[in-house]
């Protein structure tokens, strides 16, 4: 029985960072306001629209429920395609001007990967160009050496929960799922996860942060502290305070052992 990791899988939005809640949500608020629309999404409309994947989908579901939408499919799908154009861009403006942090413990436990040989991926559904902004901001040009594999909103044809996104990444991998761990912050990427048997860790972000999480073998409130997790984490004297990637493997290890 082998439990080892060969490779993490992150998700980027809420995971990585709050993008959702200082990125995103600000640029599409932007762009109804460049289109003149009287329309504004507050944090908690935002938060009850995560529920589902996709900047394009989220658009749609809005005119759905409005009045001040066009009524026709056709036009709402147009309109929609040229909102998630224009917020992209804000978003990339966003970003250019204001960088978006990475979570606390993302930098550390992506360097422990690369210096331990544990293989990187990024399994998103968020649009390339959006995932490129905010990696080049903080990594540089050669920000995608240290990923062996990105799969994006575009390469797949169902967003989460729906697993192709994981799917892609462990064929491209060329792992099968007790090889990897994924990183999520979502119930739909958990779900996403699960649905192929990938063992996901999940780290609270702000929308998410009171959701239940069924299936992952660890959920707490960030990488970088070992406080307020489940399964709890020891704080010894000298550990270095946040999740480091023995922690990681202690989990895999310990659902690995209950599936046997
Ligand atoms: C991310 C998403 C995306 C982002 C916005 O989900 O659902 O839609 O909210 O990006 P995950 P786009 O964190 O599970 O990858 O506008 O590019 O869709
Ligand atoms: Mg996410």
């Amino acid at each position: 029985m082998t439990c080892s990791i060969k490779a993490l899988l992150w998700d980027v939005d809420g995971t990585l960072s709050e993008t959702e809640r200082d990125g995103h949500r600000v640029a599409f608020n932007q762009a109804f306001a460049d289109f003149g629309l009287p329309w504004h999404w507050t944090d908690e409309r935002y938060g009850e629209l995560l529920a589902i994947a996709g900047g394009r989908e989220r658009l749609l579901r809005e005119m759905s429920e409005r009045h001040d939408a066009p009524a026709q499919a056709g036009a709402r799908d147009a309109l929609a395609h040229r909102l998630h154009a224009r917020k992209n861009e804000r978003y990339a403006q966003l970003l250019a001007t204001r960088p978006l942090a990475l979570r606390g413990g993302v930098a550390a436990l992506v360097d422990e990967c690369l210096a331990r040989d544990v293989r990187l991926g990024i399994a998103t559904t968020t649009s390339r160009a959006n995932m490129e902004v905010l990696l080049r901001g903080h990594w540089g040009e050669d920000w995608s050496r240290r990923f062996d594999v990105v799969v994006c909103g575009e390469d797949v044809q169902s967003k989460k929960p729906d697993p192709e996104v994981f799917v892609r990444a462990l064929l491209a991998l060329r792992v099968v799922p007790g090889d990897v761990v994924a990183i999520e912050d979502s119930p739909a990427g958990v779900a996403a996860a699960r649905a192929v048997d990938i063992p996901v860790i999940v780290t609270r972000s702000a929308y998410f942060a009171h959701a239940s999480f069924h299936g992952a073998i660890a959920v707490g409130p960030g990488l970088d502290q070992r406080r307020g997790w489940e399964p709890t984490l020891e704080s010894c004297a000298g550990s270095v305070g946040r999740v480091e990637l023995a922690d990681i493997e202690g989990w895999a290890a310990l659902a690995c052992a209950h599936r046997h």
